[in-house]
């Protein structure tokens, strides 16, 4: 078995990363509009980002001549809702139309509702300690799903709490710029997880179909040095630490109704009920292994001089194989890549093409693995690629470009990279001529 026949083959992004228009049509602001210009890399902001919001049916356009079959892309929450219970109908619309201009495409797609961007108003009344913010969110939850729910299948609600609690309520490095102690941090995270909660079980009341519902998760992954059983096994210990940043703090909750010692705690008995809800799939975001790094002799994957990336990330492919088979041996549920990609140092050439083999190397290298897991019983359900465009990379502004597709931010220029050309013929084939990575896996 590789990959099935109806593999998603796709792209992924986010609102505050690409979609601009952030005053537009009623639009209230998110943390992320107001970041001050000393936390983003040469004072950027997502403002105007890539245009997303005027030039989506451009962008369909171009998927469809990748020949993508997926698009996951996220709500703004502010877009849509400019008070806990002020809808705004023209955000609301503006989705609509993206999700038929992806369908008519034959592009199925993915939707994440919270991708980092609180909304401002939600962030004031206490974010999500906040009781009435986590029934905003639930109220948000059953607007998509009743106004999308026709159309749209696949859900996410919230895309790597671990980074954006972390980040922003732990190390202050992103909005709000908190640096919380950690039983604020384990409220927080009861929070988050009391919200996912609501919200799957308000999609699941006001979608008009069946939907399928998951997370995006992240976190560390540590992959076997060996493939014996205590190699395996030192490998998932290390993966499921129970940390904040392990896939363990929010995937056990989630998906298994059990905590991490320091969060459980914090968990109540009716907590339980909201918080554990049947999910469909489990969406992982997977970039790089770290492994074991803070030992003596560490790991010999992560020689000096490895290849990285231009954000100094590691090149390990075989996180695409390990990630997939341990989080469905832990789970039991199909996995979704929902991301996976890697910044360069893309511009245009004198020959007016991104020349980016880089990129194609690396998607080969990386989906060569997953098709292993497939092919070793882990039922796969799509990989999107990080990302469509080149984007908002958060406090890093525009420098790393993950793209598909280059973009010019002063004129917002679209070009297709050359490594799509790799992509489109991966795709084409659904993976057949991908490399044999057996050799690679540890
Ligand atoms: C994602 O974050 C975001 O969802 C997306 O918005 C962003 O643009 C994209 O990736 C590119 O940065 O560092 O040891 O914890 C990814 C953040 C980085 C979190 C890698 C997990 C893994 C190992 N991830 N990290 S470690």
């Amino acid at each position: 078995m590789s990959f099935s026949k109806n593999f998603l083959w796709g792209a992924a992004s986010a609102a505050a990363q690409v979609e601009g228009g952030w005053n537009e049509d009623g639009r209230a602001p998110s943390i992320w509009d107001e970041a001050p210009a000393e936390k983003v890399a040469h004072g950027e902001t997502c403002h105007t980002a890539c245009d997303v919001y005027h030039r989506f049916r451009e962008d369909v356009a171009l998927m469809k001549k990748i020949g993508l079959t997926s698009y996951r892309f996220s709500v703004s929450w502010s877009r849509v809702f400019t008070g806990p219970e002020t809808l705004n109908p023209a955000g609301l619309d503006f989705y609509s139309d993206l999700v038929d201009e992806l369908l008519k495409a034959g592009i199925t797609p993915l939707v994440t509702l919270f991708h980092w961007d609180l909304p401002v108003w939600a962030h004031r009344m206490g974010g999500w300690l906040s009781p009435s913010v986590r029934e905003a969110f639930a109220l948000y939850a059953a607007t998509l799903a009743q106004r999308l729910g026709d159309r749209v299948t696949y859900w996410m609600t919230f895309n790597e709490p671990s980074v954006f609690v972390n980040c922003g309520y732990r190390q202050a490095t992103h909005p709000p710029y908190c640096r919380d102690d950690e039983a604020t941090v384990c409220r927080i995270s009861r929070g988050v997880l009391i919200a996912h909660g609501l919200a799957v079980r308000a999609i699941r009341a006001h979608s008009p179909k069946e939907p399928k519902i998951s997370m995006a998760l992240t976190g560390v992954c540590f992959t076997p040095l060996s493939l014996t059983e205590a190699g395996r096994e030192e490998a998932r210990r290390r993966t499921f630490c129970g940390a904040v940043n392990s896939f363990s703090w929010w995937g056990d909750p989630a998906f298994l109704g059990t905590a991490p010692a320091p969060l459980c705690g914090f968990i109540s008995e009716e907590d339980w009920k909201i918080i554990h809800q049947p999910l469909d799939y489990f969406g992982v975001n997977i970039y790089f292994s770290i492994n074991y790094r803070d030992e003596p002799g560490g790991n010999p994957r992560l020689y000096p001089g490895v290849p990285r990336t231009t954000k100094k990330w590691p090149i390990t492919p075989e996180v695409l194989y390990w990630a997939p088979v341990m989080l469905w041996e832990r789970y039991g549920l199909p996995v979704m890549v929902t991301e996976n990609g890697m910044a360069n140092t893309d511009f245009v050439m004198l020959d007016g093409k991104v020349h980016d083999p880089q990129r194609s190397d690396f998607v080969t290298r990386y989906l060569g693995c997953l098709k292993l897991a497939a092919e070793d019983g882990v039922p796969v359900l799509g990989y999107n690629y990080w990302s469509l465009h080149d984007n908002f990379e958060w406090s890093d502004g525009y420098d790393p470009r993950f793209g598909l597709i280059y973009v010019d931010y002063r004129t917002g220029g679209r070009t297709l990279k050359e490594s799509t050309k790799t992509y489109a013929e991966i795709i084409r084939t659904n993976g057949k001529d991908l490399p044999d990575m057996r050799a690679d896996l540890v």
